[in-house]
């Protein structure tokens, strides 16, 4: 044997942009492929190779080049049989026209899945016309969450009503750490007042740093003695039996770090 050829022709002359050779058996002895170009009657390459046995035992040769600007007709495939083993086999030819796919991420398959969210385009082409496709925003949801109530607004929730949601729902919120959800100044952090029994600041303590200083505040009134003192004006000689009218013991307790709270009072005139 020695090298051959067999020529190809086609009702529905176009340009073609690729030829598909389908080796059914011993693939590789193809080295060279033709087409005719119908203008100046000539056969032009559009493909060498080193004829070689290919594995596996059949398979398709694929052979891609510009867009021809002539209809093509007509195809020589050039074969070196000896270059294989056995016989080879050609069961089929097909010429057309195919397409290339750039997507905006580089990938260059015809489809793409999207999995993450983004604006996404693809420009197609055939070697000689090109379309780039309108941009497509791909929106990526967001994973629901578990919100908590907040009751009374301070920003703290509970855990008494929940809602699963994608967004924050009104008068929800993502922590639970709120210890009394009726009570807009009772909250992680708040200011604890003393001696009222409850645990303002939510943190398991009631009253907590509350046995510290006290704020005392002592107001006497009295009869000044034009030297520097005053004499108590209760019974004083000379002065009065009224205690109402200016004698006056006045005793407030106050909290030791919120001198505003008064915790106590008494008075006496
Ligand atoms: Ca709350
Ligand atoms: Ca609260
Ligand atoms: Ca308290
Ligand atoms: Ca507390």
């Amino acid at each position: 044997m020695s090298r051959e050829y067999i020529q190809v022709l086609y009702n529905d002359p176009a340009p073609v942009n690729f030829i598909d050779i389908y080796e059914t058996y011993n693939p590789g002895a193809v080295d060279t492929v033709y087409i005719k170009n119908p203008v100046t009657g000539l056969f032009e390459v559009v493909y060498t190779g080193n004829a070689s046995p290919q594995l596996p035992q059949s398979g398709k040769l694929h052979i891609s080049f510009p867009v021809t600007t002539f209809n093509v007709a007509e195809i020589r495939i050039a074969i070196n049989s000896p270059a294989v083993p056995g016989w080879n086999e050609i069961d089929a030819v097909g010429i057309g026209i195919e397409q290339t796919y750039l997507w905006s991420t580089g990938a260059t398959t015809a489809s793409i899945t999207a999995v993450t969210g983004g604006i996404y385009s693809v420009s197609v082409s055939n070697g000689f016309c090109e379309s780039v496709s309108v941009p497509v925003e791909v929106t990526e949801l967001p994973a629901p969450l578990l919100w908590h109530v907040d009751a009374d607004g301070d920003a703290y929730g509970s855990t008494a009503m929940d809602s699963l949601s994608c967004s924050q729902p009104l008068g929800y919120v993502l922590n639970t750490t709120d210890c009394n959800d009726a009570a807009s100044s009772i909250y992680p952090g708040a200011n604890e007042i003393c001696y009222n029994g409850v645990d303002e600041n939510c943190n398991g303590l009631t009253d907590e740093n509350c046995n510290g200083t006290l704020n005392l505040t002592l107001l006497l009134e009295g009869y000044y003695n034009g030297t520097g003192g005053m004499v108590p004006t209760l019974l004083h000689a000379g002065v009065g039996f009224n205690s109402n009218e200016c004698d006056t013991v006045h005793v407030e307790l106050r909290d030791g770090i919120f001198a505003t709270t008064k915790l106590a009072e008494e008075k006496w005139y």
